[in-house]
């Protein structure tokens, strides 16, 4: 028995900065993932430069992501490892894994697209062929294979010229950037691709910032901007995706954590409602009903924020709504207003420690029912249908006699799986799920390639070491399992 429709979108989800690799191939420009440093859960991620003297220097890559201090350069710079150059080196790799995904009975694909392959610096009109070339290999061989192409047309992966010149999308100019580029996506691959997601995470710029202690109004002030400028830029997008063909599907894709109160104190409660509201709905109320929430103007004056917003913009966020919710879940969180004794210290995530649910190595709170919790809670407010585009989890893995024994992994996919087919049988429209990732790749919170992911092993080390041979976990024999049986099969 399953609950799964019979259409269901089975996958599995990469991002191109954290697999692709030939990051200086057949003209791709720089991307800021490409001058970000190695990380651990101990240490931050770090971006590189050089000051307006030609002096090399480093900083946080956590919250702005590219907080470069004034007239100074995002640059490459000797000494140091840059994960996100090679990664796992897709490029050259790309008919052997996609082989590999055929192999699960993939349904679909999640992928992005390099900006920076398509253009180089961001601000070019003509598009870079090579670039275009590169995908219509992929889109090709996934069509092999019968593969439903799910493309994230920005995931984390700006080109650096642009990047530093609209200072991180600072000023409006980035958003003609981003249209551009969209639509020549739209257009060149018309007849290839058909789902789209226009940000990754769109909601991004708030969770970071809630992880930084020390953000000051003035990081607010950045954190909401750039989110607006990145919602006006989507919903163009969306709406010249529907000119252009109509039967473009373009879902906004939103971090999903959930947040749950850490005692019955009324306050705590009122606390997780509000957590919900500035860092889910905020964004996907926007995405989905073209317009701000209501609670929007306390968010902006708990931080003296003040928007720069015309009313072009706000007739564009209108035109624009999306047709399909996305997002991203690992994990659940709590929200109190009370002193914490056991504090959780994982990238990417803080705040108090749940004695009800286990901890990853990562410090990522393993939690299925919130999962479930999501869905419903998302569904029931914009009825709309979903699709879960990244969960998984991310741990080390041990080779032994060529084999990857990954029983964590097989158990954390089956209770989520699990909570999905809850949720459908609690009336969730539910599309598809893709697995993050369905290969080993860079974390975009540490840059460790030993924070695995894949369903598929591949042979390199936290300092690029390594053959990059791949190899099938067991994780991978389970899945190709569960997809076959269209998620009957889960033991
Ligand atoms: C999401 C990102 C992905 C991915 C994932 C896992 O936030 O969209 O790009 O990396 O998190 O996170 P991490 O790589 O930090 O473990």
């Amino acid at each position: 028995m399953t609950v799964f429709p019979k259409n269901f979108l089975w996958g599995g989800a990469t991002a191109a900065n954290q697999i692709e690799g030939g990051y200086q191939e057949d003209g791709r420009g720089l991307a800021l993932s490409d001058i970000m440093t190695a990380g651990s859960l101990k240490k931050s991620r770090m971006i590189t430069y050089r000051d307006q003297n030609g002096q090399p220097g480093a900083v946080k890559a956590l919250s702005g992501r590219n907080n470069l201090p004034l007239h100074a350069q995002g640059a490459v710079l000797p000494g140091y490892y840059y994960p996100n150059q090679i990664a796992v080196d897709f490029y050259h790799h790309y008919r052997e894994d996609i082989k590999m995904l055929a192999e699960m009975g993939f349904k679909t694909y999640r992928m992005s697209i390099s900006w920076s392959r398509i253009f180089p610096r961001g601000d070019e009109e003509e598009p870079n062929q090579k670039g275009l070339d590169f995908y219509h290999r992929i889109f090709a061989e996934l069509r092999k294979y019968q593969i439903e192409p799910l493309v994230t047309i920005s995931h984390y992966d700006d080109p650096l010229v642009i990047s530093q010149k609209y200072h991180d999308w600072q000023e409006r100019g980035m958003i003609d950037r981003y249209v551009h580029y969209a639509e020549t996506l739209f257009r060149e691959y018309q007849r290839q691709v058909k789902y789209w997601l226009t940000f990754n995470e769109i909601n991004a710029p708030l969770l970071m910032l809630s992880f930084d202690q020390t953000a000051a109004d003035c990081d607010y002030q950045k954190a909401y901007q750039k989110l607006h400028y990145q919602m006006v830029a989507s919903s163009r997008a969306v709406k010249i995706a529907h000119e252009i063909d109509p039967e473009n599907v373009v879902g906004t894709m939103i971090c999903g954590v959930t947040n749950y109160p850490g005692t019955p104190d009324p306050a705590d409660i009122m606390l997780a409602r509000h957590t919900w509201e500035k860092l889910i709905y905020y964004a996907s109320d926007v995405q989905v009903k073209g317009t701000y929430p209501p609670f929007a103007k306390r968010l902006w004056q708990e931080h003296h924020v003040h928007l720069k917003m015309t009313q072009q913009d706000q007739q564009d966020l209108l035109a624009g709504k999306v047709d399909l919710y996305t997002f991203s879940y690992y994990h659940s969180s709590i929200a109190t207003t009370h002193q914490v004794k056991d504090e959780v210290k994982g990238n990417f995530a803080a705040g108090a420690r749940n004695p009800y649910l286990k901890y990853s190595q990562w410090g990522w709170a393993t939690d299925a029912t919130g999962l479930q919790y999501f869905l419903e809670t998302i569904y029931d407010r914009y009825r709309f249908p979903m699709m879960v585009v990244e969960n998984g989890l991310g741990a080390t893995d041990q080779v032994e006699d060529g084999q990857v024994h990954d029983p964590e992994r097989i158990d954390y996919y089956r209770e989520h799986i699990k909570a999905m087919a809850r949720a459908i049988a609690n009336g969730v429209d539910l599309l598809g799920y893709t697995t993050w990732a369905c290969i080993d790749s860079i974390s975009a919170g540490t840059g460790q390639i030993s924070k695995r992911y894949g369903l598929i092993y591949v042979d390199r080390d936290d300092e690029g070491k390594g053959s990059l041979k791949r190899l099938r976990k067991d994780s991978f024999y389970w899945y190709q399992k569960v997809i076959a049986t269209n998620g009957a099969e889960l033991s």
